[in-house]
């Protein structure tokens, strides 16, 4: 049986953080456990581009611009949406994970998912460094392990 799957070396890649400046508080320490998972894993720090956008909904086009400029082998998107009063959440959230995802699917590289959707702020800083880990490095080693497996599935 043959088995294939990435492998968590970034010897020589190059990765894109696009990141949200809306709710920047919990943002920042998203891009710093992505950035820091990446390097730890032998990326250079040359070879990171941080991009920042208002919020998650420019996300996938900002990503989308990315991919296709090409230069990259792989991008990380990292946001905070947090649950208000309205119906606000349910837009910005869903149109983000959707356009994410269908970048994720169709595109030549991968682009990892670091979107917090959370009811409260302390529900996202849990997830932004404290005890619930860092959902972009999460999103960060993910990305790194596909963009390896894109490359050997090429
Ligand atoms: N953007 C976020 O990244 N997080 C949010 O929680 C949020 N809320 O709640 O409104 C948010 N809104 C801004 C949105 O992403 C766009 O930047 C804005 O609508 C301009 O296009």
């Amino acid at each position: 049986m043959k088995e294939l799957e990435g492998r968590l070396d970034g010897t020589g890649l190059r990765f894109a953080l696009v990141v949200a400046r809306f709710n920047e508080l919990i943002t920042d320490q998203l891009l710093a456990g992505a950035a820091d998972c990446l390097i730890r894993h032998g990326v250079s720090r040359d070879d990171l581009q941080v991009i920042r956008v208002p919020g998650a909904w420019e996300l996938p086009g900002a990503c989308a611009r990315v991919a296709s400029r090409g230069g990259v082998d792989g991008i990380v998107a990292l946001g905070c949406v947090i649950r208000g009063d309205t119906p606000h959440f349910e837009y910005v959230a869903g149109e983000a994970a959707s356009g994410l995802g269908a970048l994720n699917r169709t595109g030549d590289v991968p682009v990892g998912f670091g979107v917090l959707t959370t009811d409260t702020v302390e529900q996202a800083l849990e997830r932004a460094g404290t005890k619930a880990g860092n959902k972009g490095r999460e999103a960060a080693e993910a990305t790194l392990e596909m963009a390896t497996l894109f490359r050997d599935l090429s």
